[in-house]
């Protein structure tokens, strides 16, 4: 399975093409909707996710409620648009037009793509380059990351995020056993953290920062339950899935790092107290005594949850003036900036499900067989009760 998906932040749609899901998938705009909606949620965001009420039109692949192997077209529009038909129309401009479209922007933002792009394209409005590397793009990817989540639920798979770290805010770690439950208690979070305790000062943070023209940043975890062992796989760097999971959170607007189980931490530990011992019972089959691995060794699932976490920078749209140098003058100014989120890290858990959601469903496809849900099905309770025999 792949997708690509196209659009500019305020240009008419969002699209994505999804190639090579399964014929016999269920699937409705529902079960596509709930995700762009949580996706909108979050203390911190800004006056955009007013304007956009982002719900998705299925336009291919899909016939009465099923998959059918052909490639899925979804498209969400752009409700704010209609407010920037002339800046960013499709069509050369008219005379009396150019005026009005004159403003370009050749003041680089500290941090986003905009001088990067600008010097790698030759674009001299930088407009061109922002427009594209926005993170609305998100919300198409969560599109695609909600029908990997359906195909995932077919086979028993569930996939839940939640935020752990606000503004060097950090809930306390708890181990969490239960997916439904995890969900229930984030999806009642205006910052998507299950720590009651926190979740007020990780508001107070956003808030603080908002009032000082400052953004902030945070750490998201995405735990997925109920993987087969052997997924992917220790033969080539490019079959490791760990390998392309942390690719996929990387891939996510504004992430720095990334890291599986106790992650970082594993410098300061010994082998001990790092490798989760193995155990088997007639009932579990393989399981681990711990999981610090986060549900991979050797570029494959062990069959224990896979827990991955990413850290988000602070967005660079801000308010605060940075130092900066306009490429038209070359001369030195204030960046400052009118319309962003102060933090986007709750909405960003929710990007994180759908990436992750999607390697996982791609690795199974190429694993398990490429074109039908019910053989894809098969082979998965095979390998799992292979797995429980071995
Ligand atoms: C973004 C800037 C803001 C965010 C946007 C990402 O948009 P605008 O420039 O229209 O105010 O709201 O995020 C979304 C629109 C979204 O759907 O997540 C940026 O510069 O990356």
């Amino acid at each position: 399975m792949r997708y690509l998906t196209a659009g500019e932040s305020h240009g008419p749609q969002l699209t994505t093409i999804l190639e090579g899901v399964p014929a016999g998938l269920p699937l409705t705009v529902e079960d596509i909707n709930d995700d762009l909606a949580r996706r909108q949620k979050g203390h911190g965001r800004g006056r955009r996710m007013q304007i956009e009420k982002d719900t998705v039109d299925i336009l291919s692949g899909v016939r009465h409620g099923q998959t059918l192997g052909s490639p899925i077209t979804l498209a969400v529009t752009n409700d704010d648009w209609k407010h920037w038909t002339k800046i960013m129309g499709i069509e050369p401009l008219s005379q009396e037009d150019q005026e009005e479209v004159k403003r370009k922007v050749t003041k680089p933002r500290p941090g986003h793509a905009d001088l990067n792009g600008a010097i790698k394209y030759g674009h001299r409005d930088m407009r061109n380059v922002l427009e594209r590397s926005s993170a609305r793009e998100t919300t198409v990817r969560v599109a695609a990351g909600a029908v990997a989540r359906k195909f995932l639920a077919e086979l028993g798979i569930k996939v839940a995020g939640h935020v752990t770290e606000i503004g060097g805010v950090k809930a306390e770690p708890q181990s969490i056993s239960n997916l439904d439950d995890l969900k229930a208690q984030t999806e009642a979070s205006p910052v998507r953290c299950y720590d009651k305790k926190v979740e007020q000062q990780m508001m107070d943070a956003i808030d603080t920062a908002k009032e000082n023209g400052d953004s902030i940043g945070g750490i998201v975890e995405v735990i997925v339950e109920g993987v087969p062992a052997g997924v992917g796989s220790y033969v080539h760097y490019d079959r490791k899935l760990d390998a392309k999971v942390a690719a996929s959170i990387m891939s996510i607007n504004a992430f720095k790092g990334v890291e599986f189980g106790v992650g970082f931490q594993a410098a300061s530990l010994p082998g001990s107290k790092v490798h989760d011992e193995i155990a088997w019972s007639e009932e579990r089959g393989y399981y681990r005594l711990s999981n610090n691995l986060g549900g991979f060794e050797g570029g494959m699932t062990t069959g224990m949850p896979i827990v991955v976490r990413g850290v988000m920078k602070p967005i660079p749209t801000l308010y605060k003036p940075l130092q900066s140098v306009d490429i038209d003058t070359k001369e030195p100014f204030q960046a400052s900036i009118e319309r962003s989120d102060s933090c986007a890290v709750p909405a960003a858990s929710v990007v994180a499900e759908a990436v992750v959601a999607w390697e996982i469903a791609q690795a199974i496809v190429e694993q398990f067989g490429q074109d039908r849900m019910d053989l894809i099905k098969e082979n998965v309770q095979r390998m799992r009760e292979h797995a429980a025999k071995f």
